[in-house]
């Protein structure tokens, strides 16, 4: 049969390829079908779709986070207009939370883990029968009824086969553009995991609807086989890996199998890391493994909004983790969130201040956002707290303020701005060893890897790429201003081949 997957445009950043859709699509081909897959996120506005529409497709699957559930209810049905005779679903976290919202537009519903539903789905389209009653992790309407059936066992992720990332036609361009400017060459992001054994108040429990109360993991063995498969195939020298607990102290074994993987093949890689599941001994392995750099979910200064958020960490643990990476030399992204509901002046300043004292070397600020389906968004009913409720405007990262707490707007856009320049800049570049350092390895690595492919883009690159560091940090928080539109473009373009 032929697939197309359909990625929507959203608001978000462009940042390597979508996981959940590369894995679908690996294994529906596996399963013989014919999949095309369509991130609009990679495509500049236009006609592109239309084009791609021309050709019959049986099955059109979306994939839906809350943020753009509406914006995909939109395309469904501008493409329905295309190709009413395609069967139409849906999945993604936003299936979990609220899978009616779908219901009177798509054909099927897919909720949570997918990889064995689409492959039954489609299996049962293909032949025709109409007893989906059958297929587990789907809701559907059977005439005036709505069918939802039992959830689906979760299942081996060793057991998936290896994501083809040749899905995206435009692979090797995902690859080099990298929204930390700690990457120096060509990278992948992946995902070695499923799950999340903690409960942080605006994330949880939705992670675990998705994906269940017990953690699974890829083991080192298949994680080595995953990486040298992007090795060979796509020549990455860099990885990100997206989970929260690759660096844990609790499963130190894992954790140095993963690493020494990564060593193995000679890449360097970043990663996501709570900072309180990862001591010295952890890091300092990690470093020697080529870890470069590490996300950190910070969250805030204060110890009672840190409660709040269910955060188990202290401004201690935080503090410990800034000294023990700058020790060793691994560059530190701090992730914090203002606009708690408890949150008074006091606290925004503690996590103001703690930033000072503990100077990562990029600051990424959020305002809370409170997504349905979360501890925070049952919270705020619960204690009849004002806040914005409509999904389209769920949109954490930008400057608007979700929910009504002593911080005015202005004074919560006044914290975010202060925190801001505490990340790379032309200054820190001259100040700081560290950005310094950074920046000659990666411009000595793509002369020595004769990455220039002319002497104007050498020349481009060594005057552009403090200040793209800057702009990357703008994009990230202002992504719909125009001129940091302009100068990512304008940048895009001068420095491609
Ligand atoms: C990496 C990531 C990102 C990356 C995405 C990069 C990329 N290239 O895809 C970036 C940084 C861009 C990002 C942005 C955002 N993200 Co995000 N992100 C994640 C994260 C950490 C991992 C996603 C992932 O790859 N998972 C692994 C894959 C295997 O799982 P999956 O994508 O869910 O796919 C499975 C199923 O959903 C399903 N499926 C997926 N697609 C499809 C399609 C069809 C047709 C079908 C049938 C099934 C199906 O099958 C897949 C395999 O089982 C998740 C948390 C998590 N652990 O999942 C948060 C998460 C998805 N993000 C979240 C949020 C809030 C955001 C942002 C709104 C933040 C912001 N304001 O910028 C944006 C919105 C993005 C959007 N398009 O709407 C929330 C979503 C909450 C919600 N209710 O929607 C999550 C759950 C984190 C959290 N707990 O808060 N994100
Ligand atoms: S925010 Fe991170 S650590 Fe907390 S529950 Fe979600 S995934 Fe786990």
């Amino acid at each position: 049969m032929n697939i197309l997957l359909i990625y929507p445009r959203g608001r978000t950043l462009r940042f390597g390829v979508a996981l959940g859709m590369v894995s679908l699509g690996t294994i529906l081909k596996e399963k013989g079908h014919n999949v095309k897959l369509v991130d609009l996120r990679y495509y500049p506005k236009g006609d592109y779709l239309h084009n791609v529409l021309k050709r019959k497709w049986d099955i059109i699957g979306f994939f839906s986070t809350t943020e753009v559930a509406k914006e995909v209810v939109e395309l469904k049905r501008k493409v329905a207009k295309q190709c009413p005779d395609s069967k139409f679903i849906v999945g993604g976290v936003h299936t979990v939370i609220d899978p009616n919202f779908f219901l009177d537009d798509f054909d099927f519903i897919v909720i949570g883990e997918a990889e064995n539903t689409v492959v039954e789905l489609a299996e049962f389209i293909e032949k025709g029968r109409e007893d989906y009653s059958k297929v587990k992790g789907i809701m559907f309407k059977k005439g005036n009824k709505v069918v939802k059936t039992p959830r689906r066992e979760f299942l081996d992720l060793n057991k998936l086969p290896l994501p083809d990332y040749g899905l995206y036609p435009n692979i090797k361009e995902i690859m080099q553009q990298d929204l930390l400017w700690t990457n120096i060459h060509h990278f992948a992001n992946v995902m070695i995991t499923r799950g999340c054994p903690f409960d942080c108040t605006f994330c949880q429990p939705t992670l675990r609807s998705m994906f269940g109360i017990k953690v699974r993991r890829l083991s080192p063995e298949r994680v080595y086989e995953l990486l040298s498969m992007l090795k060979d195939k796509y020549k990455i020298k860099e990885v990100y890996f997206g989970d929260d607990l690759l660096l844990n102290k609790g499963l130190r074994d894992w954790s140095y199998g993963v690493f020494d993987a990564v060593n193995k093949l000679g890449l360097r890689f970043s990663a996501s890391s709570r900072v309180n599941t990862a001591d010295y001994d952890l890091l300092k392995k990690a470093k020697e493994c080529g870890c470069h750099t590490l996300l950190a979910g910070v969250e805030s200064g204060s110890p009672k909004v840190l409660k709040f958020y269910n955060k188990m960490i202290t401004p201690d643990d935080i503090r410990l983790f800034f000294k023990n990476c700058k020790k060793l030399g691994i560059m530190v992204l701090s992730q914090i969130i203002y606009g708690a509901p408890v949150e008074t002046k006091e606290d925004a300043d503690m996590t103001y201040n703690l930033m000072k004292e503990i100077k990562p070397d990029m600051v990424w600020s959020n305002i809370l956002t409170p997504y349905p389906g979360t501890h925070l968004y049952t919270y705020l009913c619960k204690h009849k707290v004002d806040f914005v409720k409509d999904i389209n405007k769920m949109d954490r990262g930008r400057h608007s303020k979700k929910i009504y707490s002593q911080l005015p707007e202005e004074e919560l856009f006044k914290y975010e701005m202060k925190s801001i320049p505490i990340s790379p800049s032309m200054i820190n570049m001259i100040t700081r060893r560290y950005y310094r350092k950074i920046y000659f390895e990666k411009l000595w690595s793509l002369i020595r890897n004769k990455e220039f492919k002319s002497f104007s883009k050498f020349v481009l690159f060594t005057l552009t790429e403090p200040i793209a560091n800057k702009v990357r940090i703008y994009t990230y928080k202002y992504p719909d201003n125009i001129i940091i539109k302009r100068l990512t473009r304008l940048r895009a373009k001068l420095t491609s081949a």
